[in-house]
């Protein structure tokens, strides 16, 4: 099956769980701390700056914010955690709301789960990692900002990603650029083939 991920379009916003959209088709979640790039990977797969609301403000995304592509799967915009500046009351409903969407029962076909190639993994990617692990989640881990180092930069750190977090057997590793327009095709035929596999090849 060949989606296209031109035809993203915005869906809508959930503040809860009650107003995310029904399940009828897979959902793919982007997770990852704010500023990590979700917003712009976004706009980058769609091929479309206007889409997601790129934010230079950490922990301005609140809600949900779901994409339908091309009316054959969810792309579901998390709230990122880690606000490091966001007052505590804050922070603590945008958790209770990340941990009420992984615990709601809704079937998240897919997470991509999204770290700075730039920086060391915080301890909330640990624990979502260890937590994907243990509820048998499937992830990809894509490295984001990648234009921001040379290839051999960028292979060092993902060797030493690789010592630090306990990937999952499974775990597709992607590295992109939003900016630069890198890996986009890889993790657009990733996901593709992850959620529809050819049946007969
Ligand atoms: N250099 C570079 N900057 C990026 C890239 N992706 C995102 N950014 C920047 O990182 C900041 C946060 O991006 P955003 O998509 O809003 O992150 P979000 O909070 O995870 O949604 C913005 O200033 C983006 O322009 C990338 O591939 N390369
Ligand atoms: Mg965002």
């Amino acid at each position: 099956m060949a989606i296209s991920f031109r035809k993203t379009a915005f869906w809508g916003v959930a503040s809860d769980i009650a107003a995310c959209p029904p399940s009828d088709r897979p959902e793919v979640v982007l997770s990852g701390k704010s500023n990590v790039g979700k917003s712009s990977l976004i706009n980058a797969l769609a091929d479309n700056k206007k889409l997601a609301r790129v934010s230079a403000t950490p922990g301005k995304t609140r809600l949900v914010v779901y994409f339908s592509v091309d009316d054959a799967l969810y792309l579901a915009d998390l709230p990122g955690y880690g606000y490091a500046k966001a007052p505590k009351n804050v922070k603590e409903k945008f958790s209770k709301l990340c941990d009420q969407y992984f615990l709601s029962g809704r079937k998240i076909s897919l997470v991509l789960h999204l770290l700075d190639i730039r920086h060391d993994p915080s301890a909330d990617d640990i624990r979502m990692l260890e937590y994907m692990n243990q509820a048998e989640i499937p992830y990809f881990l894509v490295f984001t900002k990648c234009d921001k180092l040379s290839r051999a930069q960028m292979n060092r750190k993902i060797h030493e990603f690789g010592k630090i977090l306990d990937f999952h057997d499974d775990a597709r590793i992607y590295a992109v650029s939003a900016e630069r327009k890198v890996g986009l095709d890889d993790l657009r035929h990733g996901i593709e083939e992850f959620l529809f596999p050819a049946e007969e090849t």
